[in-house]
């Protein structure tokens, strides 16, 4: 699938280079929509050109579509060669800084010549660019704290992009003559949200053999390392990749010790020499005796430990729980029954709603809620009321039409800033299922942001709250919200929090799930899906639960669709 990545990856490139060049704004859009559209695809992009469609994928025209078959044939786009010439790459770069639009960085550019993230920094401090029209002292501050927060997320990378990658690089190396149990180990095995590199562990005889294999793969740039137990690189993207070779003998030890979380590693290091044992990457010693090491589960075992799920490895309590038999016994990607956010053409999704429920139907799901967006939300093209009673009257239909699966008619529907929301509550009670958040006014001060969604909650015909707390890995910081008082109020009133599987939010996070369900509140875990492959971000979603140590209890969509109907019914009863 990399190819898919890498014309994503330029076009994003492009959209960059024209913002900064205050091009067309919709031209931008479309190389942008495009660009996520490809990378989001679940076949490979040369595939689709073989059979000379890929203008059906969504936003691809006939333009796009030659610039593809470009890439495909030349490994180049030219247009986009030409493009980078116009600035210094390391200006292009700065665009990924929040706060910092590309009107004022062109300007920085053509008025203080600044070229790279340096030149910036050294800008903020002074006292000319206070002479440019626009700047002034709030957003000199609001682009360093940009700054900040691109540092911190710094060269992490988000889970939903490192996973499919490395299931990719798990194939190809499993693929090398003499590996066998090839799988990931370090933060990407324990799902976290952002890993920072990607560990694989295979087990083979001939090490150097099988590392100088790996060093060889197609998605490889850079070689760092290649020994005889360990080979490192960078991949074309720029994600760096650790793969290790141990012997069988070993292969659990090592998977364990490579898993960690560092953290969670040296609490069971203190417990193995409580029992005047010794556990590191080849096994566990008593002396110079090596009483385990093949499997995960006889590490753990000889440390009177039950195997612990890697979501929990961080040291927060799982191996307490472990020692006392309490683990908690995690929700699964098929405990789920049900989809309960997702978009269609009627607002900003990419296809019908018959085509979202035949892939969920696919997915064996028994049911979907169909979510389209409120008026407010006139980029999303959300849905007046008459158009929201047109739709009704589709899903009635659909619904006669379509057997094994049920579409909840439903809406997200936008909070105001005052906390009402966007539908009169008798349009309101129409609909099977209402979930609410907040699409505008990120910036509101703590105490107003904390009202508006307990406010929020309150009305009667709400079910849950998505997207909690706004954040997008990376791009943007989560509202300014008493999350505590969130999910208080959702305990009181008996309502549901989500968990967006959407690979950028994984919101509520793995912190905010573990209080969600320690005070009793459901969490409803989701995929806002816009376009039917995004279905299948539900694993994400999931793990966040995992992280949070959620059971199948905690999540409403592992009901079946009479235990969620009558869910649904009686939170508007209460
Ligand atoms: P990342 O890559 O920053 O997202 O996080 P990890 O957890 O994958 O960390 P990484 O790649 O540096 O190392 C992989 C695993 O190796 C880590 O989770 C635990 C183990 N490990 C690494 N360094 C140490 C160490 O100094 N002590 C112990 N006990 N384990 C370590
Ligand atoms: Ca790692
Ligand atoms: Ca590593
Ligand atoms: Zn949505």
């Amino acid at each position: 699938m990399s190819k898919n990545r890498e014309i994503g990856d330029i076009f994003d490139r492009i959209a960059d280079i024209l913002d900064l060049c205050e091009d067309n704004p919709f031209r931008i859009r479309a190389y942008r929509n495009a660009a996520r559209n490809i990378r989001e695809l679940s076949e490979n992009i040369e595939d689709i050109a073989e059979r000379d469609e890929l203008t059906k994928i969504p936003g691809i025209g006939t333009d796009l579509a030659d610039k593809i078959k470009e890439f495909i044939t030349t490994g180049k786009i030219n247009h986009y060669d030409e493009l980078k010439k116009k600035f210094p790459e390391g200006l292009v770069e700065l665009l990924a800084i929040q706060g910092l639009g590309p009107k004022t960085l062109a300007k920085l550019n053509k008025e203080l010549g600044i070229k790279n993230l340096d030149d910036l920094e050294r800008a903020l401090d002074g006292k000319e660019i206070l002479t440019l029209r626009g700047m002034g002292v709030k957003k000199i501050k609001d682009i360093k704290r940009g700054i900040e927060l691109l540092k911190q997320s710094g060269e992490r990378m988000p889970l939903g992009i490192a996973l499919p990658l490395a299931e990719e690089l798990i194939f190809e190396i499993s693929r090398i003559p003499g590996t066998e149990g090839t799988i990931a180990a370090g933060s990407l095995r324990r799902m976290k949200e952002t890993v920072g590199d990607i560990d694989i562990l295979t087990m083979a005889e001939n090490g150097e053999r099988v590392v100088k294999a790996f060093t060889k793969l197609s998605l490889v740039k850079e070689v760092l390392a290649a020994g005889d137990t360990k080979g490192s690189v960078i991949l074309k993207n720029g994600m760096q990749v650790d793969l290790r070779v141990v012997e069988p003998g070993s292969y659990g030890a090592a998977l364990q010790y490579f898993t960690g979380s560092k953290a969670h590693n040296i609490k069971l290091r203190t417990i193995a020499l409580d029992k005047g044992l010794k556990i590191n990457e080849y096994g566990v010693f008593r002396g110079t005796e090596n009483i385990a090491g093949e499997t995960e589960e006889e590490i753990y075992k000889t440390l009177k430990l039950a195997w612990i799920p890697p979501e929990i490895r961080e040291d927060k309590g799982e191996i307490e729980a472990a020692l006392n038999s309490k683990l908690p016994n995690l929700v699964e990607l098929r405990d789920i029954r049900g989809d309960l956010h997702m978009h269609s053409k009627w607002s900003d999704g990419k296809v019908t709603i018959e085509e979202m429920a035949l892939k969920a139907k696919d997915l064996g799901y028994e049911y979907i809620a169909m979510t389209d967006h409120s008026p407010s939300s006139r980029i999303a093209r959300g849905l007046s009321v008459e158009r929201l009673y047109e739709k009704k009257k589709e899903v009635d239909t659909l619904n006669k039409k379509i057997k094994g699966i049920k579409i909840l008619m439903g809406s997200e529907v936008d909070i105001r800033g005052d906390g009402t929301l966007d539908y009169p509550d008798e349009v309101l009670k129409e609909l099977d299922i209402v979930i609410a958040s907040v699409h505008s006014g990120f910036k509101m001060d703590r105490e107003s942001m904390t009202k508006r969604m307990v406010n929020a909650l309150h009305n009667p015909f709400v079910h849950s709250i998505v997207h909690p707390t706004g954040r997008l890995i990376g791009e943007r910081e989560a509202y300014e919200v008493d999350m505590d008082e969130v999910i208080k109020t959702a305990k009181a009133l008996g309502k549901a929090l989500e968990v967006n599987s959407y690979y950028l939010r994984l919101d509520l996070n793995d912190i905010n799930v573990r209080k969600a369900i320690q005070t009793g509140v459901k969490i409803v875990i989701s995929t806002d899906a816009h376009l039917p492959d995004q279905l299948g971000m539900m694993r994400l979603g999931v793990a966040t639960a995992r992280r949070g140590w959620a059971e199948k209890k905690d999540v409403l969509n592992t009901m079946g669709l009479k235990g969620l109907t009558k869910w649904l019914n009686e939170v508007r009863d209460k």
